[in-house]
């Protein structure tokens, strides 16, 4: 099974995910994108699903009009694991 990170592992991956909150539990990491309509969110959501799939990692996520809320963990891990921190790089190279 995949591994947990460590409390001493996740500071340093943090400090780079500096649009991501950390869940008090510390079990998984949270991001609020705001684009300018529907059309660009969706575009983006597309980009993040298709890699997903290419992971087999999947966000938990929302969308409303404009907005689009992301949380990352991973469920077979029950908190935080390199997957999820990949996961977040991309998104965050495309948003
Ligand atoms: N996504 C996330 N975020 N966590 C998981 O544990 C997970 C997943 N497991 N996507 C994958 C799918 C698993 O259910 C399949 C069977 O590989």
């Amino acid at each position: 099974m995949i591994k947990k990170l460590t409390t001493d592992e996740l500071p340093k991956l943090l400090a780079e995910l500096k649009h991501w909150q950390l869940s008090a539990d510390s079990s998984s990491i949270h991001r609020s994108f705001k684009f300018a309509d529907f059309n660009e969110a969706f575009g983006f959501m597309t980009r993040v699903a298709i890699k997903a799939q290419e992971m087999d990692h999947h966000p938990e996520w929302s969308n409303v009009y404009s907005q689009v809320d992301i949380t990352l963990s991973t469920h077979t891990a029950k908190g935080l694991t390199d997957r999820d921190i990949t996961l977040a790089r991309f998104i965050d190279s495309i948003a």
